[in-house]
C-alpha cells in the first residue's frame, strides 16, 4: 500500500516527507494508522548515524493509533484497535521471561537495525529499500508495520489517542525509571538531573512515589517553573554554581535517589557526588561518545554502599505499564499532556528545531 513518511536521507540533514510503498503485514505483523508520533533523541541520534541504521530510513519510535490490518497469525490485536507502539523484544529469552523485556537478549537487532531479524524491510520507494522496522515501527509516517509484540492495545475512550504515542518511550523511561527501576520509597529524596521529557515524566513519577524531596537540576527556566507546578520540591539552576554543593544544601547527607538524563560525564560525576549512603543512581541518558566513561574513587564507592544502574525503558513491561500510566493519567497524577505540544508531520524538521531549541519539551507529530 501506499503511505506518506518523513524519510531520513543523510545525517544532520532535513526529514523529508515522501511518498513509500508498504509491504503486506507477515503473520505477527500489524498495520497501524498513525494518529500520532513523538520525537524522541534517539530518533535523531539515528539519523545523524551514531546508531548505524542504513539510509534512507524512515525513523520514528513513539506511535499511536488504530490497527488497520493484521497478519494470519496475530491473536492480540484486531483492526479497529487502539494502539500504543512500544519497543520490540523476543518474548521468549530468559529477559523476556522475567517481565523484563527492555533488557531482551535481542534487543539491538529488534529495534536499531531498521529491517526485520531476516534483513528484509517492509518499506520501500519505487522497488528500492528502504530501511523500516526501527523499534518494530518506523512511525514518522501515516502507517507503520509494527510486530504484535510490540502492540500495547489501550482504551483510549475520552482521551486524546495522537498524544498517547511518548508513554511507549520517553514517559515510560522516566517514570518507569523512578517507579520500577529505582522503585524510590515513599519520604525518599531524589534528584533528577535534566528536565527534559524524561526528566519531567520522572518529576511525576517521584511524586507518585510519594517521594518527600524532589530535586530538578535543569538550565531551562520554563522547564524549572514546569517541575515546580508537576511536584518538585526545589529546583536548581546548574549554571548557578556548584550542584552537588547545592543539592547537598537541600539534603545534607545526601540523596538517596539520582535519576541522570543528559549521559554527560560531568553531571553524572556530579550526581555520584551527591548520593547519600547506600545512594542508588539510575543512568539513562545517551553519553554523547560511545567511549564516555566515568572514573570512581573505589574507596568511596565501596564505603557509602553506593549503587548505579544503567536503565534502558524505565524497566517496563509496555503491555502492564502504559494502561497503568493511562490509568494515572486518567485520575490526573500522571499529566503527560501538559509538556506535549504538537505539529503536523509535515512540519517535522520545525518541531525538531523547537524541540532542539527549548521552545517545546515533546514534540508530537500529526500525520
Ligand atoms: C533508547 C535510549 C538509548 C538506548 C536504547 C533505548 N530508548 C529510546 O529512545
Ligand atoms: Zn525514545
Amino acid at each position: 500500500m501506499d503511505i506518506q513518511a518523513a524519510v531520513t536521507r543523510s545525517p544532520q540533514a532535513d526529514f523529508t516527507i515522501e511518498p513509500v510503498q508498504m509491504a503486506p503485514p507477515r503473520d505477527h505483523e500489524v498495520v497501524v494508522r498513525i494518529a500520532g508520533v513523538g520525537l524522541c533523541h534517539t530518533d535523531l541520534v539515528a539519523r545523524d548515524q551514531f546508531i548505524p541504521i542504513p539510509l534512507p530510513a524512515v525513523l520514528g519510535h513513539e506511535g499511536a493509533g488504530v490497527v488497520e490490518a493484521v497478519g494470519a497469525a496475530v491473536t492480540k490485536v484486531k483492526p479497529g484497535d487502539t494502539v500504543v507502539l512500544g519497543f520490540n523484544s523476543c518474548g521468549t529469552c530468559a529477559r523476556c521471561r522475567d517481565n523484563l523485556p527492555s533488557y531482551c537478549r535481542d534487543f539491538p537487532v529488534l529495534n536499531y537495525p531498521g529491517a526485520r531479524p531476516d534483513g528484509s524491510s517492509g518499506l520501500s520507494q519505487d522497488g528500492n529499500r528502504i530501511s523500516g522496522h526501527f523499534f518494530g515501527q518506523s512511525s514518522f509516517a501515516s502507517h507503520a508495520l509494527a510486530h504484535e509484540r510490540n502492540v500495547v492495545k489501550v482504551d483510549a475512550s475520552g482521551l486524546d489517542l495522537s498524544i498517547l504515542g511518548p508513554l511507549g518511550c520517553g514517559f515510560q523511561t522516566g517514570a518507569g525509571g523512578v517507579m520500577r527501576s529505582l522503585a524510590c520509597h515513599p519520604g525518599s529524596s531524589i534528584a533528577i538531573f535534566g528536565g527534559g521529557p524524561v526528566g519531567l515524566a520522572a518529576v511525576m513519577g517521584a511524586v507518585i512515589q510519594n517521594c518527600a524531596t524532589i530535586i530538578l537540576v535543569e538550565p531551562v527556566a520554563a522547564r524549572r517553573q514546569m517541575a515546580l507546578e508537576l511536584g518538585a520540591t526545589h529546583v536548581i539552576d546548574p549554571a548557578a554554581g556548584d550542584v552537588t554543593a547545592a543539592i547537598r544544601a537541600i539534603v545534607p547527607d545526601g540523596i538517596d535517589y539520582g535519576f541522570e538524563t543528559s549521559g554527560r560525564e560531568e553531571v553524572v560525576a556530579a550526581a555520584l557526588a551527591a548520593l547519600g549512603s547506600h545512594g542508588l543512581l539510575g543512568l539513562v541518558g545517551v553519553p554523547p561518545r560511545p567511549d564516555s566513561t566515568l572514573p570512581i574513587n573505589l574507596a568511596a564507592f565501596i564505603t557509602y554502599g553506593h549503587r548505579i544502574v544503567g536503565i534502558i525503558e524505565g524497566d517496563s513491561d509496555p503491555d502492564r505499564f502504559i494502561p497503568e500510566l493511562i490509568a494515572l493519567h486518567r485520575q490526573g497524577r500522571f499529566p503527560f499532556d501538559r509538556l506535549i505540544r504538537t505539529f503536523p508531520l509535515a512540519q517535522i524538521n520545525q518541531a525538531v528545531a523547537t524541540q532542539h531549541q527549548g521552545g517545546c519539551i515533546k514534540a508530537v507529530l500529526l500525520p
